[in-house]
């Protein structure tokens, strides 16, 4: 099978570590192709950011349904687009904050989120919640660490990320760390050897769960709100966007 993991910022060192990510976890007969638009934020760090990635993210996937993709990741915290997505993908789509919110919660019964700026915690904040994952979630952190501070050579991200993760164990009493950003996908299993519990990488989660679902034949419903969008006309440049009777 082909799974298309998409970072929906433009950052390529980003994209090639979630896509190493993506490929350590995947089953010998999963193909994956991790990308990034070549339009939009080279980091998406608020609500702007995150609203202007989702064109170039969506456009990843229309470019997958020609190309034969049976399934996405759409690997930032944000989940960014996750519904637009799901319209036109015949596949499963998973973001991967959802993806790592539901493994946590296969494994403990509550998890700590530890992120990037503490001005995107809201966004983690509404996730819990659309997701049904209150009950789970203990406690959203920030380390205050902008998201291309995690591509620096040398940079003390993850001793900050690692601390954080430890004072969640003792605080907020939970069993298991999430990650709260792609860009962390490399940090999994060393964090989780130096404090002693679970970590999760959204990227890693997200893979299996496309596997699990292609492999029960399922696809995204197109029965209701998830059905393929209107054919209609869209002016301006954003033209070339609009929905087309070929599927
Ligand atoms: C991410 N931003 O996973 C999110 C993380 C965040 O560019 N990739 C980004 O901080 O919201």
């Amino acid at each position: 099978m082909k799974i298309k993991v998409i970072n929906p910022n433009t950052t390529e060192s980003m994209t090639k570590k979630i896509g190493e990510a993506a490929r350590a976890v995947a089953a010998p007969g999963t193909e994956i192709l991790a990308c990034n638009p070549t339009m939009g934020p080279v980091s998406i760090e608020g609500h702007y950011d995150e609203a202007i990635s989702v064109l170039g993210m969506l456009e990843e996937v229309r470019k997958g349904e020609k190309d034969g993709v049976d399934g996405y990741v759409i690997a930032c915290f944000g989940d960014p687009g996750l519904l637009a997505a799901r319209e036109i993908a015949r596949g499963p789509v998973i973001g991967i904050a959802e993806a790592a919110m539901h493994a946590a919660s296969f494994i403990a019964t509550g998890f700590s989120i530890v992120t990037t700026l503490a001005r995107t915690c809201v966004i983690a904040r509404q996730l819990v919640e659309n997701y049904g994952m209150t009950r789970f979630c203990r406690n959203i952190r920030a380390t205050d660490l902008a998201v291309l501070e995690l591509e620096e050579e040398g940079s003390n991200a993850r001793r900050i990320i690692t601390e954080e993760c430890r004072r969640a164990l003792l605080e907020d009493q939970s069993g298991a760390i999430v990650l709260g950003c792609a860009g962390m996908a490399d940090l999994t299993s060393q964090i989780s050897r130096e404090i002693g519990a679970p970590v999760i990488d959204g990227v890693a989660a997200a893979v299996k769960f496309v596997e699990a679902l292609v492999g029960l034949g399922l696809g995204t419903s197109k029965v209701g709100d998830l059905a393929y969008p209107l054919v209609k006309t869209y002016t301006g440049i954003l033209h070339p966007f609009a929905p087309s009777s070929k599927k």
